[in-house]
């Protein structure tokens, strides 16, 4: 009879702690849908030297906004893409309008790539946020993408350029 009891319990107990285990995961699931957007906070970070500027979606709906019709590697559709463009971020950060300095961009998938501020004054590249009116989601490589008018000029159409094309954008950093 004690043995019995005894296992009573310690059933009792394993479920007991089955049932927490399930609760505390229930709750850890809450959370990470709560703060899926803390996922990508501070959106974008601008960087030149000491000089940092963190911006959220807010802020980035508060600059001018410029619309951009083209397709991409990835899409052969043309997209009608809506953000901020690059030159405008620049001055932002305080870069000294048509100033050439190497620049670097790093994605939340820890991807870079190095060039210089130059793209962003030769042409309109934009910082995109939505695609054809909707917030850019994971599956369109969003929140932040980097699209370049590749539809409108030719010289753009070239793997060098591809690769600037960062998806899940994360910082811009300028040497100063
Ligand atoms: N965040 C992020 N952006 C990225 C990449 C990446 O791996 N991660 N790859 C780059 C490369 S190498 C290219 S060529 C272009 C185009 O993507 P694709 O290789 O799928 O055509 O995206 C660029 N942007
Ligand atoms: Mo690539």
């Amino acid at each position: 009879m004690l043995m019995k009891a005894d296992r009573c319990g310690a059933r009792r107990r394993v479920c007991r702690q089955v049932v927490c285990a399930v609760s505390a995961l229930g709750m850890m699931l809450l959370a990470a849908v709560a703060h899926a957007e803390a996922l990508f906070s501070p959106m974008l970070t601008l960087r030149m030297g000491e000089q940092v500027v963190e911006l959220e979606l807010e802020q980035l709906d508060a600059m001018v906004q410029s619309e951009l019709q083209t397709s991409t590697t990835l899409q052969p559709q043309i997209g009608h893409w809506q953000g901020v463009l690059g030159r405008d971020l620049l001055a932002h950060l305080g870069v000294e309008e048509g100033l050439v300095r190497p620049m670097t961009m790093r994605s939340w998938d820890d991807y870079r790539i190095d060039m210089t501020t130059e793209d962003f004054y030769l042409w309109d590249v934009l910082i995109a946020t939505r695609l054809n009116g909707q917030p850019l989601e994971a599956e369109d490589l969003g929140p932040l993408r980097v699209i370049y008018p590749r539809d409108q000029h030719r010289e753009l159409q070239d793997s060098r350029f591809d690769h600037r094309w960062v998806w899940l954008l994360r910082s811009i950093e300028v040497t100063p």
